[in-house]
C-alpha cells in the first residue's frame, strides 16, 4: 500500500476498520462519502453497524447522524439502517432497508437540494461535523487526498469536520488521478464572488483534495469494489419515452432554439435516461456536452463513439464492464471527463449560465405542471429530490418523464393535485410519457390541463381527468388554477384504501 500512502506521518496512522470505528461515539455527526453508489467508505461503516449492534445487544443506546454526498450502498446505508443506527439522515438515500426504517418513522430524514448541502454546513445549520469517513484513491507525499470514484461533498467534510477517518481504496484506480477538479474558491455570503466557470470542461480547481494531516485520526486500508448494477437495456415504456423526447429536441433544433450540438445536457439516473443516452447516440449527434451530477454506462459509451465531447459530473458510478472499458483507454477518458463537488456540478449559477437541459424522472405530475418526485401519495418517501430541484428551476429546458401509470395501471402518473411537490409548476417546462409529450412553455394553467390531459395521460385515466378538470372549470372557487378541493386528493385516498386509483 505505500505507494497509495505515500505521505510517512499518514502510514503511521493506519489501524483495522474496528480500531477506526471505535474512534466514534454515539450521537456523533458523521459525514460520510460517497455519491449515487461510488466513492462511499467501504469497511468502517460495516465495523460501525457490528458496534451499534453489540452496543443495542448490551441494552445501550447508540446511533448516530449521517451525511453523505447523496445515495450509499448496502455496505453504508443498509448495514447502519439494518442496526437502527441512525438517528438522522441527509441529504439523500435509494437503500430499501433505510427507506423502509424512514418510512416506519424510526429516523429522521432530511430530504435536499445536493446543491445546498455544502453551503448549510458551512452556515452552521446542522451544528458540529465530529467526524468525517472519507474513501480516497491514494495520499500524495505532501498530505493532499487522491479523490475516488466520485467528489460528492468530500471538500466541506475535510474542512468542517473535527477529526478524519481515511479509507484507502486500492480497487480504485490509481489512473483516476488528474481527472477531479477541487474549487477553493467558494466563499459565504456577502464575500461570494462568481464562479469562473463559463465551459462545461474548464478546469478551476486543483486535482486533489486538501486535508490538515494533524485532524486525520484513522487511515484504513480497503479493497473493495463501488456497488454498481450491470447496465440493463432499456425496456419499450422507456424507449417510447425516449423517442418522444427526441423528437422533441429534434423539433427545437429545426425551430432554431437549441444548436445541432444542444446544450450541455443533466440526466438523472435510471432506465428511462439509459434510453435517452442511447437514442442520442442514434440520432447522429455529436460533439454534445454533458454537465451533470453521474456519469454511468451510458454516457461513457457516447463519450467513447464521439456523440459526447467532455461531460462533467461529481460521480463516476460504472459497472464492473465499463471500468474495464475506462481503464483500458484512461488517456482518452481523462481528457473528457471532470469530476467536481457537488456544489459546483450542481451550482444553480452554472446551470443558468451554461443553459442545461435538464432531464429528470418524476412519480407523478399534476394537471398544471407541480411535480412530485419524492412521495408515493403524499407520505412514502421514495428516494429524495437529489439533485432534480438543482437542474430543473435554472435549466434552460427542464425535462420531467415517466411512464404514464405506474403498478400494473393502479396508479396514474398524471393526477388532478400533485400529493407532494417537489417542482412547482414554474419550474417545469416539458412533461414526457409513454403517450405523448406535453410541452407546457407559453402556457396558462388551464390549457396547460389541456394539453397535459391529450398528451400524455393513459387512456384508462383520460376520461377521469376529463371529467375532473371540466367541472373544475365551471365549480372551482377560483377559476385560474380551477381545482374541487374535496375532490383534488380522493385519487390517492382511493389508492390508499382500495390499492387502485380506478373508480
Ligand atoms: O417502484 O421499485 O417498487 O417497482 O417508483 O420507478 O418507473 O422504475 O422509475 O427508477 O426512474 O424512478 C422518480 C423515483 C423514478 C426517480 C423516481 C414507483 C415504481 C417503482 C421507481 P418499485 P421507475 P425510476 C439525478 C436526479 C428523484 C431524484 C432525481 C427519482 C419506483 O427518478 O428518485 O431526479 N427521482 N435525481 O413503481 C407510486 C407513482 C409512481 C410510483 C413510480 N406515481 N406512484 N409509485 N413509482 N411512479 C440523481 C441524483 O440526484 C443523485
Amino acid at each position: 500500500m505505500n505507494d497509495r500512502i505515500r505521505h510517512a506521518g499518514l502510514r503511521d496512522k493506519r489501524m483495522s476498520a474496528e480500531n477506526a470505528a471505535a474512534l466514534i461515539q454515539p450521537g456523533m455527526t458523521v459525514a460520510m462519502s460517497g455519491f449515487t453508489g461510488a466513492g462511499y467508505p467501504k469497511s468502517v461503516p460495516q465495523a460501525l453497524a457490528t458496534r451499534i449492534e453489540s452496543a443495542h445487544a448490551r441494552g445501550e443506546d447508540f446511533r448516530v447522524k449521517v451525511m453523505t454526498g447523496a445515495s450509499t450502498a448496502p455496505e453504508l446505508d443498509g448495514v447502519l439502517a439494518r442496526a437502527q443506527g441512525i438517528e438522522l439522515r441527509l441529504p439523500y438515500q435509494s437503500d430499501p432497508h433505510l427507506r423502509e426504517r424512514i418510512n416506519a418513522g424510526d429516523l429522521h430524514y432530511i430530504d435536499m437540494h445536493l446543491s445546498h448541502v455544502a453551503q448549510h454546513t458551512w452556515f452552521g445549520f446542522f451544528g458540529a461535523v465530529d467526524v468525517a469517513v472519507i474513501e480516497v484513491t491514494a495520499i500524495t507525499e505532501d498530505g493532499h487526498l487522491v479523490p475516488s470514484s466520485s467528489v460528492g461533498n468530500n471538500k466541506t467534510w475535510l474542512e468542517q469536520a473535527d477529526r478524519v477517518i481515511l479509507e484507502v481504496n486500492r480497487w480504485q484506480p490509481a489512473a483516476l488521478e488528474g481527472m477531479h477538479d477541487v474549487y477553493y474558491g467558494t466563499a459565504l455570503p456577502p464575500n461570494r464572488k462568481p464562479i469562473p466557470l463559463l465551459h462545461p470542461d474548464d478546469r478551476i480547481g486543483e486535482p486533489w483534495l486538501r486535508c490538515d494531516p494533524s485532524k486525520v485520526i484513522a487511515v484504513v486500508e480497503t479493497d473493495a469494489p463501488d456497488r454498481n448494477s450491470p447496465f440493463t437495456p432499456p425496456d419499450a415504456t422507456s424507449r417510447e419515452i425516449a423517442a418522444h423526447l427526441l423528437d422533441f429536441l429534434a423539433h427545437e433544433v429545426r425551430r432554431g432554439r437549441l444548436q445541432p450540438q444542444l446544450l450541455p445536457l443533466q440526466s438523472g439516473v435510471g432506465n428511462i435516461t439509459n434510453a435517452v443516452l442511447m437514442g442520442l447516440g442514434e440520432a447522429g449527434y455529436r460533439d454534445l456536452t454533458a454537465f451533470t451530477e453521474v456519469i454511468q454506462d451510458g454516457m461513457l459509451d457516447l463519450l467513447k463513439r464521439g456523440v459526447v465531447r467532455v461531460a462533467s459530473a461529481t460521480s463516476f458510478s460504472l459497472s464492473p464492464a465499463a471500468i474495464d472499458e475506462f481503464l483500458d483507454h484512461v488517456d482518452y477518458y481523462r481528457e473528457r471527463i471532470v469530476l467536481r463537488t457537488q456544489e459546483i456540478s450542481n451550482h444553480p449559477e452554472l446551470v443558468r449560465r451554461l443553459g442545461c437541459i435538464a432531464m429528470n424522472g418524476m412519480i407523478e405530475v399534476d394537471l398544471y405542471g407541480n411535480v412530485n418526485s419524492t412521495h408515493v401519495a403524499g407520505t412514502k418517501i421514495m428516494n429524495g429530490i437529489g439533485g432534480s430541484g438543482d437542474f430543473a428551476r435554472n435549466a434552460y429546458l427542464s425535462v420531467f418523464m415517466s411512464p404514464s401509470t405506474a403498478k400494473n395501471g393502479a396508479i396514474s402518473s398524471i393526477v388532478p393535485m400533485a400529493s407532494h411537490v417537489d417542482h412547482t409548476e414554474h419550474d417545469v417546462m416539458v412533461i414526457v410519457t409513454e403517450r405523448g409529450i406535453a410541452d407546457l412553455r407559453g402556457l396558462s394553467p388551464k390549457q396547460r390541463a389541456q394539453r397535459m390531459i391529450d398528451g400524455c395521460a393513459h387512456p384508462d385515466y383520460q376520461p377521469m381527468l376529463q371529467d375532473y378538470f371540466g367541472r373544475a372549470c365551471r365549480e372551482s372557487f377560483g377559476k385560474h388554477t380551477p381545482h374541487l378541493l374535496g375532490e383534488a386528493l380522493s385519487w390517492h385516498q382511493r389508492f390508499v384504501e382500495t390499492g387502485s386509483m380506478r373508480k
